[in-house]
């Protein structure tokens, strides 16, 4: 069912540096859907942050839709969109393309927990939790190495736009992960995909980390 324009539309939380909402914002983007959907900023990790009396889990992207009920998570929301006049549709409805998204997905997940210990104190960092992220990050990156080269993620969906998302988020708030190195493919990838305008309009601030 198409969403119609009104005052009272459905507003998606979100919070400049996080990677996941942008997945959703840049997918608002591809599909024509801003008019339709208020983004609305948020802080994080605060009492006071706008997000938290829709949301009690405090997290980005949440959608608020019209009747109050509150979407958490990425994937869900894409799902939702889909079905409100996302077209194509943004979640794969193949096995191969579930997969693709997933499998970034997992690189996202790790490159959060990776840059969650870099804003620890030095001293309480987890050297071990450091490594292990690292080394998930790199070996899911050399497999991405070789699925952009068989044009795995061609497509704008959800698994190109969090691929994009992830990269976007290494480049601006977490350059301690150097994934260009030994990875021509997927820098060429990266290059390409992010003059798309949804990118552009979605860019994080950079961090420092
Ligand atoms: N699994 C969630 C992850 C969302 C998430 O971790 N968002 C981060 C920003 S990138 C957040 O809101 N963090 C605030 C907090 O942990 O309190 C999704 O897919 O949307």
């Amino acid at each position: 069912m198409p969403l119609s324009t009104s005052s009272a539309a459905p507003q998606l939380f979100y919070s400049e540096g996080s990677p996941y909402a942008r997945i959703c914002r840049m997918a608002l983007r591809e599909r024509g859907l801003m008019p339709q959907v208020r983004e609305a900023t948020t802080t994080l990790r605060d009492p006071a942050a706008a997000v938290l009396p829709h949301n009690p889990v405090g997290r980005v992207p949440a959608l608020v839709l019209r009747d109050g009920t509150t979407l958490t998570e990425t994937t869900l929301i894409l799902g939702w969109l889909d079905e409100h006049g996302s077209e194509p549709a943004m979640l794969p409805g193949d096995a191969q393309g579930l997969a693709a998204y997933g499998r970034v997905l997992g690189l996202l997940d790790g490159i959060a927990v990776w840059n969650r210990e870099l804003r620890r104190p030095e001293a309480e960092r987890s050297p071990s939790v450091l490594s292990l992220e690292a080394t998930r990050a790199n070996r899911i990156a050399d497999a991405l190495e070789r699925d952009v080269a068989d044009g795995v993620y061609a497509n704008i969906d959800a698994g190109s736009l969090a691929l994009l998302a992830v990269l976007g988020y290494a480049e601006r708030r977490h350059t301690v992960w150097k994934w260009r190195m030994n990875r021509p493919q997927l820098e060429l990838w990266f290059i390409r995909a992010s003059q798309r305008a949804s990118f552009c309009e979605t860019l994080p601030p950079l961090s420092g980390i």
